[in-house]
């Protein structure tokens, strides 16, 4: 490709509006423009390595087993509806009427789609399992778009949905999409974990998210210091390595604790460490009223409250519910006294703990030297904390520490939930009819793009990893109007397509610093540029990363990038 024929409008200043580097980036570097909030245009760069990651996402998918179809954004309301996420999920689904007023969804996912073809066109056991996926856009009206690709309105993923007659099928499918999602994301160059995941509001229960680490993204992975243990903090389990505190027990006092509210504010005023006090809040699960008690020192994880309960919604009471049953306001609720329509929990920490401080449930009260079983019940002890830094790791090897991880894949086993709302049944050997079970495996394939300029970009712009980079080589003709380097160039560009090498050519009549300042930010693996030796047929070579520099004679060059290529 000739520069002076496409499109890469590169900039110098970094925009106002991008906070993270692959967001500047890709503006700079001219692969993407903004169409509206969360809504890209993908310009011949940005394509191009589009192609590259969606190449090496169909070659695992395939060798996996996996067929590529292709399913309509445009998805019927009535699928939505016969799975009930017609109304459960809100306007995060883009919705729209057709000219005869009939109500679609712009796909966001694809589980109702497929779901539907596979039980008008398969019966039999004979045909499972079976694994089909897509490359195709997706839409999701976000919030908050932000951050570029990473968190956009419309984005292209690779959606797999597999059909299986037993959970061991199951599971296989399962583990070859896991080990498939492990060699996509090592080919596209990514540092990644695959992590322990919650399934959230899907169906099934296995689920594992692929976090590529990085300090701008918005999920907390907890991982193990020295084995390969790592989940999504929501869902790591916590290992209850407590001992009873053996000090003997005091005396139950009331204290007047006036206007302290906060965890650190009590501690503070009673003189202890926050794991010395204890922190009630009220949460509604499913609309029932649950006091959740934890250690001072410890968050509780709504998600395993959710999880405890089975529930669908968890969510804290507001502060009159909470004063209308207790008859105290949040900073002064504890487990002493409570009245029996609310249930009180408690995470296994607080099992252990002796002679500490809780709210009073009085405002402006709290209780000293509180012990449990002696002074208060608990319903259930539970597993209800985020775990921490520091913690044991779950399997048992090392100890916890968190990094921050972007994800870009995501694989669930879905169990029966939409073959059984949506009659997706086999007629197994004896005949019998039976639901189907399913999984489904999604990729991120934009979001990977930007996950790569993520890890791979230095002070002067993006350093593509060759497999993705837009082109293998960027040919520069500093003068372009000197006769022998426009020749020299030209033949050099001609040499290489022909062998099959991707080069960008810059011939345009710009300066050299405007080349080589583009060049930096393209970020193209190899450059060569052709300049003041032209006339002895000598170009200059260089490494985008390294920046190692040779010059070398143009009867060179091929066997010199085809090496470089490990061609
Ligand atoms: C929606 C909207 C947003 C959504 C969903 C549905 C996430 C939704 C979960 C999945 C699960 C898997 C197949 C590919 C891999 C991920 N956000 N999910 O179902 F209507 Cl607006 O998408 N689907």
């Amino acid at each position: 490709m000739k520069q002076s024929q496409t499109l890469i409008p590169t900039l110098r200043e970094i925009p106002t509006d991008a906070d993270i580097k692959s967001h500047q980036l890709l503006l700079r570097a001219g692969f993407i423009r903004q169409t509206a909030s969360g809504v890209y245009s993908f310009l011949p760069l940005g394509k191009r390595v589009l192609r590259k990651v969606e190449e090496i996402v169909r070659e695992e998918m395939d060798n996996a087993g996996a067929n590529e179809m292709l399913m309509p954004a445009l998805q019927p309301s009535e699928l939505w509806m016969e799975t009930g996420r017609w109304n459960t999920f809100g306007p995060e689904l883009m919705r729209l009427h057709d000219r005869h007023n009939r109500e679609f969804a712009l796909g966001a996912t694809h589980e109702e789609v497929i779901t539907s073809l596979i039980r008008d066109e398969v019966k039999s056991y004979k045909k499972l399992p079976l694994m089909l996926y897509q490359i195709q856009t997706k839409f999701r009206d976000e919030k908050r778009p932000r951050f570029g690709l990473l968190r956009g309105r419309e984005f292209i993923m690779k959606d797999a949905y597999s059909f299986h007659d037993s959970y061991e099928s199951l599971d296989t499918g399962y583990k070859k999409m896991y080990q498939a999602y492990t060699k996509i994301f090592k080919r596209c160059g990514l540092n990644f974990r695959a992590v322990i995941a919650d399934s959230g509001a899907m169906g099934g229960k296995d689920t594992h998210e692929f976090m590529v680490l990085s300090e701008v993204g918005e999920d907390t992975i907890a991982y193990s210091d020295t084995s390969d243990y790592a989940a999504n903090i929501e869902m790591a389990p916590v290992v209850s390595t407590y001992t009873k505190e053996n000090e003997p027990l005091k005396e139950l006092e009331k204290i007047a604790t006036p206007n302290q509210k906060t965890m650190q504010e009590v501690a503070d005023y009673l003189n202890h460490s926050l794991s010395k006090g204890l922190k009630a809040l009220m949460f509604k699960v499913d609309e029932q009223l649950v006091l959740v008690v934890t250690r001072g020192d410890h968050e509780v994880n709504d998600i395993k409250l959710k999880n405890l309960y089975d529930a669908s919604v968890v969510e804290l009471a507001t502060e009159e519910e909470t004063r209308t049953v207790i008859g105290a306001g949040f900073g002064s609720l504890g487990p002493i006294g409570v009245n029996e329509e609310i249930e009180v929990v408690a995470d296994h920490a607080v099992e252990f703990v002796a002679n500490v401080s809780c709210g009073a449930n009085d405002n402006g009260y709290h209780y000293v030297n509180v012990n449990p079983e002696r002074d208060f019940k608990i319903s259930k002890y539970a597993d209800l904390r985020f775990i921490q830094e520091g913690d044991s790791s779950p399997d048992g090897n090392g100890t916890i520490l968190f990094a921050k991880g972007i994800e870009v894949g995501h694989v669930f086993k879905l169990g029966d939930f939409y073959a059984d709302k949506m009659g997706a049944k086999y007629l197994d050997d004896n005949g019998k009819a039976k639901t189907m079970v399913m999984g489904s495996y999604g990729i991120g394939v934009s979001r990977t793009l930007a996950a790569i300029v993520e890890q791979y970009h230095d002070e002067n712009g993006i350093t593509w990893p060759s497999d993705v980079a837009p082109f293998q080589v960027h040919l520069l003709a500093i003068n372009s109007k000197k006769e022998e380097q426009r020749l020299l160039a030209d033949d050099i560009y001609q040499t290489l397509k022909s062998a099959g090498i991707e080069v960008l050519y810059d011939d345009r009549k710009e300066r050299a610093g405007v080349k080589f300042t583009d060049s930096d930010l393209i970020g193209i693996p190899y450059r060569i540029t052709v300049g003041k030796r032209a006339e002895e047929g000598y170009v200059e070579f260089k490494t985008r990363v390294g920046g190692e520099q040779s010059d070398l004679h143009q009867s060179d060059i091929l066997e010199k990038v085809n090496k470089l290529l490990g061609k």
